[in-house]
């Protein structure tokens, strides 16, 4: 917390509590409330995510920003606030939230946000749906998500299935290498394609269950001050069919080009217009595995509070 003023960040007062204690801590991200996910199914996502770090034995922080303060575990209230589209919440990466602060801004935090906020109240477990990473254009457009550098420095071990599938899956796994931010699969050497199972990328580590899990973070924090990301992968039963997904990929792809959307406008229109294009499936799907994923953090958290005593 040393780079906040305190008046700048409130952290509920069960969150509080736990971290006194256990820390079996979730922090969940809210872009993916706000900006990537429709009303009203983008609320009831947070409210089960929520439930689903419950079961796993931990505790869930939704941080955002509102009124210019860092909210670390947002109450439904809160969260149905940011989500209100006439409050035109930012979308804050780990750049933008001094600035959003200063000006008593409103935010919705990505997962460079909330790991760059997670990690310096003392929560090391976080849950998201896909990271983000390499776009598929990136040799004209340089663009690279801040997630992959705040993975690089912040102590988080981040549940993802994969990376989005509107990326260069290939070469954001040869980043993370570079960045020196282990991936692994959670009973899987395949890394997850988001809406699918499979991305075609295989893996070098596999983790049989969420004590190993636990123990490969800790002995990594011991050695390295970077994150750590495991890839959950979607049920193949509940993913989306290959053609499907890569005909609303082309479409989406098209989509942005035609609108010349830059910057963090890119990822918001993207998932938009799959969730067009395949009529809400691609939403049912998000929802899934976003779920499971902090169901799996859930897990893994109160392992690592096992293991730290
Ligand atoms: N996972 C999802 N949906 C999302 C995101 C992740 O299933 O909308 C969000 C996360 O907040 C992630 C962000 O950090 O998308 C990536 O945005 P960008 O590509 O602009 O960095
Ligand atoms: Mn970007």
């Amino acid at each position: 917390m040393t780079n906040f003023r305190n008046s700048s960040v409130v952290i509920n007062d069960e969150v509080a509590n736990t971290l006194e204690k256990g820390r079996n801590v979730v922090a969940l991200e809210t872009t993916i409330v706000v900006q990537g996910l429709p009303s009203p199914v983008n609320l009831e996502v947070a409210e089960e995510c929520e439930a689903a770090v419950r079961e796993g034995g931990s505790v869930p922080a939704t941080i955002g920003v509102l009124d210019g303060r860092v909210i670390v575990g947002l109450s439904a209230e809160q969260l149905r606030t940011l989500a209100d589209p006439d409050r035109h919440a930012a979308k804050l990466s780990a750049r933008d939230i001094g600035l959003a602060l200063a000006t008593h801004g409103d935010g919705a935090t990505t997962v460079a946000g909330t790991i760059s906020i997670a990690s310096r109240v003392g929560i090391q477990v976080m849950a998201t749906g896909g990271l983000g990473g390499v776009h598929r254009d990136v040799r004209d457009s340089f663009d690279e998500s801040a997630d992959l550098t705040a993975l690089s420095r912040n102590q988080v071990l981040v549940v993802a299935s994969g990376v989005k599938s509107i990326l260069d899956i290939g070469a954001t796994l040869e980043r993370l290498d570079t960045l020196g931010v282990p991936v692994a699969g959670f009973r899987t050497d395949k890394f997850p394609g988001f809406y699918q199972s499979e991305s075609g990328f295989s893996l070098d580590w596999k983790l049989a269950n969420e004590t190993e899990a636990a123990v490969a973070f800790l002995s990594h924090c011991e050695l390295s001050a970077t994150g750590f990301l495991v890839g959950n992968p979607i049920d193949p039963k509940s993913e989306l069919s290959v053609e499907l997904h890569d005909r609303a990929l082309s479409s989406a792809l098209e989509r942005a080009k035609d609108l010349g959307v830059s910057g963090k406008e890119v990822t918001p229109v993207l998932l938009a217009e799959f969730a067009r294009y395949t009529a809400g499936a691609s939403v049912e799907v998000n929802r899934q595995l976003v779920v499971a994923n902090a169901a799996l953090a859930g897990r893994i958290s109160a392992a690592i509070a096992k293991e730290r005593v």
